[in-house]
Formats: structure tokens, C-alpha cells, sequence
């Protein structure tokens, strides 16, 4: 058997979202969380883009101990062995196309938080998905979307977050919770905690600004030089700055060159 449902529980989030005084619409309706969990499954977010598919209401959680086929950015993989969290929510924000781009610098604040309110662990964000310790990356986001039209339909946000794994269950370069604070903790009771603080960051997707500006302050490469390498070029320079559309601003000697996609490595 290779997919075995264990639990399915609802966490009742404390707060209902509410519309800020002005704005038309909420971004979410209010939810409880329901919990999907997997011992062992290919990936959480093929499998909640399944349940999406079949209407899986806002803020579903797909989780498993472990992914045999987890995926990271542009087919790479992600190595999800037995001792992380790796998760997927289905969301359904009423927002425009133009403002997807967000929800990655909005998960990456939400995430770098709750590493520090949950395991008090100081982490900071680097282009477009990561959050590193010390340059190493600690956890990773993949999210995918569904259009139609101008609107989005949902997106699935995928959470890999290294949490008790030790430096032989992992790639070179990353690292892990146990790893730097040399304990181990509770995956089931963390997810939870986690979650409250994803859903607490969550309505900030209103302010365009303030997401962007959080994402900034805690950036890793904030003016420092940097290469990009993107499918067929690689672009050295200084990193000054992100725009709300998802893309990186890196001063070359040709001037700015705004780059929407690729791997950033520091120019050491
Ligand atoms: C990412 O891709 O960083 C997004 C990772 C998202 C994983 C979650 S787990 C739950 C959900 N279900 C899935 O199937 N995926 C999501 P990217 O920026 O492309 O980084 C991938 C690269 O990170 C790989 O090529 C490796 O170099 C490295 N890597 C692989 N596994 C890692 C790990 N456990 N920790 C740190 N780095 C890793």
C-alpha cells in the first residue's frame, strides 16, 4: 500500500477573518481547518490539487510523515524523508491574477514567523521561496495555481519544513530544527501551532506594501551582490530591492535588470 489515510481531523481556528472597514470582499470566509493526514503518499500537493479539483473547501490541509515523490520548483525534488512537516493547503483568496505573485512573499513571512514563535528559531527569507538559517535552506514553498479567466480559482501552497532531521537525511546545504537547537520536537502538536500563525498572517494579503516591505526587512540578500542564473543566462549584481509581482531587482553595470524566475546564489 502506498497511500494510507491515518487521521482526518478539523482544527478550529480561533478567529474568523473579517473584512476591513471599506474593502468589498473577504479574502477568506472564515474557516475551520480540516486535516488530511498520510503516513506515506507521493506528494501533498498532487494530492490536494486532487481534492481541489473535487471542490475540497478553503484552508483543507493534506499532510504526510512521508513524500516519495515531493516536489520542489521546475520539477526539481524535494527529499521528504520520515521527520519534517510537509504539508499542502488548498486556499481560494478572492484576489486578481495580477496579485498571485504575492501569496509566495505572504507564505514566506507567515513561515519565518511561525519558525520563530514555534521553535524559536530565527530564520530569514531568500529569493523567491526559501528560508535559510545561515545561507542553508531550513524550509521551502511550491505554489501552484488554477486560473480561470482573471480570477483564481485556488492555489495549493506547499510547505516543506526540515524539523527533526538530522544532517545525513539531508542535501547539501540545508538544514534542519534539530540541527540548530539540538531537540527534537512534536510534529503533530508543531503543525497545528503553525497553522494558527500561517492563518494569522493570512488577511495581510489585503496590503500589497506591508507583505512585500515584511519580506524585505527579513531578506537575506538585501543589497548584497548576488548572482541570478535563470534557464540561459546568469546575471551578477546587487540585490536592491523585490517587486509585488513575484520578480527580483538586481543593480547591474547596464543599470536595473528586473528578473522574474530563477535561482539566486551569493556572490561571494
Ligand atoms: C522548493 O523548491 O524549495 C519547494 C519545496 C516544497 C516542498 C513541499 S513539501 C510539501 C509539498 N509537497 C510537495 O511535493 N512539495 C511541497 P526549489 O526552490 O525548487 O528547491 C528544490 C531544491 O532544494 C532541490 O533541488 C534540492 O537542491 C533542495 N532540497 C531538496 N530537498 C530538500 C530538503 N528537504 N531541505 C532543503 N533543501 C532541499
Amino acid at each position: 500500500m502506498t497511500s494510507e489515510r491515518l487521521i482526518i481531523q478539523i482544527l478550529q481556528v480561533s478567529r474568523i477573518l473579517t473584512p476591513k472597514t471599506g474593502l468589498p470582499t473577504p479574502i477568506t470566509r472564515g474557516c475551520g481547518l480540516k486535516i488530511i493526514s498520510y503516513e506515506r503518499i507521493s506528494s501533498t500537493n498532487t494530492k490536494a490539487k486532487t481534492l481541489a479539483e473535487k471542490q475540497a473547501a478553503d484552508w483543507t490541509v493534506v499532510t504526510s510523515e512521508v513524500q516519495t515523490q515531493g516536489r520542489g520548483r521546475s520539477g526539481r525534488s524535494w527529499k521528504s524523508p520520515k521527520g519534517g512537516l510537509w504539508f499542502s493547503l488548498i486556499i481560494r483568496p478572492r484576489i486578481h491574477v495580477d496579485r498571485i505573485s504575492l501569496l509566495q512573499f505572504l507564505f514566506a513571512n507567515a513561515l519565518r514567523k511561525g519558525i520563530e514563535e514555534v521553535y524559536g528559531v530565527q530564520s530569514e527569507v531568500k529569493w523567491p521561496n526559501d528560508l535559510v538559517v545561515e545561507w542553508k535552506k531550513l524550509a521551502g514553498i511550491l505554489i501552484e495555481t488554477k486560473l480561470s479567466g482573471p480570477e483564481l480559482v485556488y492555489a495549493i501552497v506547499g510547505i516543506g519544513l526540515n524539523v527533526n532531521l538530522t544532517a545525513e537525511q539531508l542535501p547539501t546545504g540545508a538544514t534542519s530544527i534539530f540541527l540548530v537547537k539540538k531537540k527534537r520536537f512534536s510534529l503533530e502538536k508543531t503543525l497545528g501551532s503553525m497553522l494558527t500563525v500561517l492563518e494569522r498572517h493570512y488577511e495581510t494579503l489585503r496590503d500589497e506594501s506591508a507583505v512585500v516591505d515584511e519580506w524585505w526587512k527579513h531578506c537575506a540578500h538585501r543589497m548584497k551582490p548576488v548572482i541570478i542564473e535563470t534557464g540561459n543566462s546568469r546575471i551578477p549584481g546587487k540585490c536592491v530591492g523585490v517587486n509585488p509581482d513575484g520578480s527580483i531587482i538586481i543593480q547591474t553595470e547596464q543599470g536595473n535588470v528586473t528578473v522574474p524566475d530563477g535561482t539566486l546564489r551569493l556572490d561571494a
